[in-house]
C-alpha cells in the first residue's frame, strides 16, 4: 500500500512515523512540489495546493486530516470519482465543546464587563443573567455541533439547533431549512456557527440575517470566516445590536494586521484553534478506515459530494 501525504505546515516526519507504526505494510510518500510521485493507493491531506491535485488521479480514496471539506471541494470537478473521507471527531468534538462553552459561559456570567470594570479598578456587582433569557442557537448539528449541543444542555442552557434535514433531538428546539432560519435567529441570544462552508452557507450571516438576532445578542464563529459578511458584523457590533463576538475563523487567515476586528474590543479573536487536529487519534482513525476499505467494508464520514459536506 502506498500513501501520498501532504501537510501544509511541512511537518511531515511525525505523520510518516505514526503511519509507519499503524500500517507497517504501507509506504508513506511525503509530497514535494516538482518531485515525480509513483501512483499511490490513498492520499492523506487537508488543504492541498493546486499542483498536488493531478497526483490524485489514481488514488482509491482521499482522506482529510480535518473535519471541514471546503478546501478540497473547491477542486471537486478535478478529483477522481473516489470517496473523500473527512475526520469524524477524532478528538475534535470535545475541543469544540470546550471552546464554545468557554465563550458562552463568559458572556452569560458577564466576564467581558467584569474584565472592563477591573481594568478601571471598579468594584460593582452586575445583575445576573437568567438562563431562560440565554437561549443558544447552534447552526449545524453535525458531528461537532452535536457535542456542543450536549455540553450546553449539561449546563442548563435552552438550546435550539438548525440543520438542513429535520431532526428530533431530546431537549432541543430543532429548526430545519432556510425557511425556518429567521425564526431560529430571532430566538437565539447567543448564535454559535458550526456549519460547513458550501455555496448555500457562504456569506449566510449577512446584515439582514444578523439583524434578526435579538438586540444584545452574542456570536461565536468556529466554522469558517466566509460564513459571515465581516463588515456587516462589524457594523452591528459597533451599533451595539451585537454585544460581542468570539471569532476563531476569518475570511482571510491569518487575519491581516490592518483588519478592523483587531481594534474592536467587543470582538475576541483566536487563530483557528477551536478544534485542532490531533495526530495520534487522526492517524489511528484513518489507518482503521484504510484497513476497512481494503476488506471492502463501508467506512464512516464519507463526504457527500453533491451536498458539498
Ligand atoms: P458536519 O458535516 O458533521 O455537520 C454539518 C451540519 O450543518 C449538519 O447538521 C448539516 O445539516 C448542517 N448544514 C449543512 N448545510 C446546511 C444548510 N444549507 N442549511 C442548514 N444546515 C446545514 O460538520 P461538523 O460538525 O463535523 O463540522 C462543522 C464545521 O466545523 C466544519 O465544516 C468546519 O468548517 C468547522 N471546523 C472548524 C474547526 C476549527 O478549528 N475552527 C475545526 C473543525 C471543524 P444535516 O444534519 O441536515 O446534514
Ligand atoms: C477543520 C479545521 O475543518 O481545522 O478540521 O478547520
Amino acid at each position: 500500500m502506498r500513501i501520498l501525504l501532504h501537510r501544509a505546515d511541512g511537518n511531515t516526519a511525525p505523520w510518516v512515523a505514526d503511519f509507519a507504526q499503524a500500517l507497517p505494510e504501507a509506504e508513506v510518500v511525503a509530497w514535494k512540489e516538482g518531485e515525480a510521485v509513483a501512483p499511490c493507493d490513498y492520499a492523506v491531506l487537508w488543504s492541498p495546493p493546486a499542483a498536488l491535485v493531478p497526483e490524485l488521479q489514481h488514488v482509491k480514496a482521499i482522506f482529510l486530516t480535518g473535519a471541514g471539506v471546503d478546501a478540497i471541494m473547491k477542486f471537486n470537478d478535478q478529483l477522481p470519482d473516489v470517496p473523500i473521507i473527512r475526520l469524524g471527531d477524532a478528538g475534535m468534538a470535545v475541543q469544540m465543546a470546550e471552546y464554545v462553552l468557554h465563550a458562552v459561559l463568559g458572556y452569560y456570567r458577564r466576564m467581558p464587563e467584569y474584565e472592563a470594570q477591573a481594568r478601571r479598578g471598579e468594584w460593582k456587582q452586575l445583575p445576573q443573567h437568567r438562563k431562560e433569557d440565554f437561549t443558544v442557537g447552534v447552526l449545524g448539528t453535525g458531528v461537532l455541533g452535536m457535542r456542543v449541543v450536549e455540553a450546553l444542555r449539561h449546563f442548563g442552557f435552552p438550546v435550539r439547533g438548525w440543520s438542513r434535514s429535520a431532526k428530533s433531538i431530546e431537549g432541543v428546539a430543532s429548526f430545519a431549512g432556510m425557511e425556518s432560519l429567521d425564526g431560529f435567529l430571532a430566538g437565539s441570544r447567543v448564535l454559535v456557527n458550526m456549519l460547513p462552508l458550501t455555496p448555500e452557507t457562504n456569506e449566510l450571516l449577512n446584515h439582514a440575517r444578523l439583524s434578526r438576532l435579538p438586540k444584545g445578542a452574542y456570536l461565536v464563529n468556529v466554522a469558517r470566516g466566509a460564513h459571515i459578511v465581516e463588515n456587516d458584523l462589524l457594523e452591528l457590533v459597533k451599533s451595539g445590536h451585537i454585544a460581542g463576538a468570539t471569532l476563531d475563523v476569518f475570511a482571510n487567515e491569518p487575519l491581516p494586521a490592518a483588519h478592523p476586528f483587531w481594534s474592536e474590543p467587543r470582538i475576541t479573536i483566536t487563530p483557528h484553534v477551536s478544534a485542532l487536529t490531533l495526530r495520534t487519534e487522526s492517524v489511528q482513525q484513518i489507518a482503521g478506515k484504510m484497513r476497512a476499505l481494503a476488506r471492502n467494508e463501508p467506512v464512516a464520514d464519507v463526504v457527500d459530494r453533491q451536498r458539498g459536506y
